[in-house]
């Protein structure tokens, strides 16, 4: 990353937890900027790259596209940028994209914000979204939860043991989950 000093939180939770939802939130009154990396996956596929086949089968799959792809988008994407604030939503996703990300940026998260929800709610919300994502049937749906009790919440735990852990309970109605958000963020600025 050369030079470039930046803050990063890490915003994480299951399928539908309302990551990208929040994130548009924070953006709004905080000044981070937002980067999916789900996003910036599909933007990759949509401009037609080598890769672009083999990010839409895995994310079909919802398995975990290899660390070096991701990392390259998210890098580049923090370069580019004017800005030194980030959210980065929805990476890391297992122990290997945690270790490799830290490795390759020297990047370590300021903490993480993590969005508490049930399966139940999740996959309700994931099977109402309807903006034609691959991954939003039930038969991926269900993947994406075990890759995520399997996979994502060890990286979780690790922070955790930090004590990095910002929890939210996510399950609420937007506005109020919102609210939770504000307590944390606002604390920052003092
Ligand atoms: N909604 C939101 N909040 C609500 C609330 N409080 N009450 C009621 N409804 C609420 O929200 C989902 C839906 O719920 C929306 O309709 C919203 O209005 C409503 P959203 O904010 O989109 O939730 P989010 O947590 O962002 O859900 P998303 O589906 O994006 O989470 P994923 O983590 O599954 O998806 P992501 O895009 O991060 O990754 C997709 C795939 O890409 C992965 O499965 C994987 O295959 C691949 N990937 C990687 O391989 N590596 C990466 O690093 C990242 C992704
Ligand atoms: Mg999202």
């Amino acid at each position: 990353l050369g030079d470039k000093k930046v803050t990063v939180v890490f915003v994480l939770g299951g399928p539908g937890s309302g990551k990208g939802t929040q994130c548009a939130n924070i953006v709004e009154h905080y000044g981070f900027t937002h980067l999916s990396a789900g996003d910036l996956l599909r933007a990759e596929i949509k401009s037609g790259s080598e890769n672009g086949t083999m990010i839409q089968n895995m994310i079909k799959e919802g398995k975990i596209v290899p660390s070096e792809v991701t990392i390259k988008l998210l890098q580049t994407a923090i370069l580019e940028n004017g800005n030194d604030k980030f959210l980065i939503d929805g990476f890391p996703r297992n122990e290997e994209n945690r270790a490799a990300f830290e490795r390759v940026t020297g990047i370590v998260p300021e903490f993480v914000l993590f969005f508490d929800c049930y399966e139940e709610e999740m996959e309700r919300r994931l099977l109402e979204r309807n903006q034609g994502r691959v991954d939003d049937n039930i038969e991926t749906i269900k993947k994406r939860f075990k890759v995520f009790v399997e996979s994502s919440l060890p990286v979780v735990e690790h922070y955790e043991s930090l004590g990095k852990v910002k929890r939210i309970d996510a399950a609420k109605p937007i506005p109020e989950v919102f609210e939770d958000i504000k307590v944390i963020f606002s604390s920052l600025d003092s």
